[in-house]
């Protein structure tokens, strides 16, 4: 009874739910992007557009990278994450300045503007170091979309990470899928659907460190865990509309910041100047 309940409740709502994501897709009409896509990026932006995921290879410069990478260790120093064996942190910029510059890097927010087309937002940070594991598939690490409708995620690879590491997969062109009521609200659900689909579909997030990935998170993609060699990553999430989460920025670090990029942190209701 309560199985047949929900498939009615699901039908529904489909349709209020689908109109809903479709107007969240609709650019502004008069939108001037504060940011704009280089010329050598432009191939990457098309990448994006048709397969909801492209890599930026190493744009981070070694210097840069290296001092990413002390900050990143003070970050996640002694945060165990939920993941087996993992560490994780949400609050990334309270050690220094180097990652809020990267979070709001000028090539990175001219993709995500020509991308959404409409004001945006930092949404989500995570700070991720994946230790080799035995561990099976499980949360993100199985095939899923973050259901949250269209949304950008930027994973900035600190470590190089080959087909042979935790490489996240994406299956390619899925960003533009309209999910019913429920499969738009479902998590890790996805595994039978793309196991069915063939193989070629699929991108895989490799890179050498200082590599930047964008996909949109509305597409399916899958973590991936194995015992291969250690992955540290941030991921930085851009939304246009209500999904945001707490973002802590320190006030020292909100001032040096341009105009425009203090616009996308202050885009996030949720968004806290300590
Ligand atoms: O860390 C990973 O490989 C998975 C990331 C993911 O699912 C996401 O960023 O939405
Ligand atoms: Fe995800």
């Amino acid at each position: 009874m309560k199985e047949v309940f929900e498939k009615v409740y699901g039908v529904i709502k489909t349709p209020e739910y689908v109109f809903k994501e479709l107007v969240h897709r609709v650019p502004a009409p008069f939108y001037k992007p504060d940011f704009n896509v280089d010329e050598d990026l432009k191939e990457n932006f098309r990448q994006l557009q048709t397969n909801g995921i492209t890599v930026l290879d190493r744009i981070i410069d070694a210097e840069y990278l290296e001092l990413i990478r002390e900050e990143f260790d003070a970050v996640i120093e002694n945060q165990k994450g939920s993941n087996p064996d993992s560490y994780h942190s949400i609050e990334p910029f309270l050690k220094g300045v180097c990652l809020l510059d990267l979070a709001l890097e000028r090539r990175i927010l001219g993709l995500v503007a020509q991308y959404f087309r409409k004001p945006f937002g930092l949404s989500r940070t995570d700070a991720l170091r994946l230790l080799p594991t035995t561990a099976g598939p499980h949360g993100s690490f199985q095939w899923h979309h973050d259901t949250r409708g269209k949304q950008l995620h930027a994973m900035i690879l600190l470590t190089d990470v080959g087909a042979d590491g935790q490489a996240m997969r994406y299956l390619n062109g899925s960003h533009r899928k309209v999910y019913s009521y429920h499969r738009g609200r479902q998590k890790p659900l996805f595994n039978k659907d793309v196991s069915e689909l063939k193989i070629k579909n699929i991108s895989y997030l490799v890179g050498r460190a200082g590599s930047v990935a964008l996909f949109d998170s509305n597409g399916l993609h899958a973590g991936h865990r194995n015992n291969s060699y250690t992955r540290d990553s941030l991921t930085f999430c851009f939304a246009t509309w209500r999904h945001f989460f707490p973002v802590k920025v320190r006030r020292g670090a909100f001032d040096k910041l341009s105009r425009e990029q203090q616009g996308v942190l202050l885009y996030n209701p949720k968004l806290t100047i300590i």
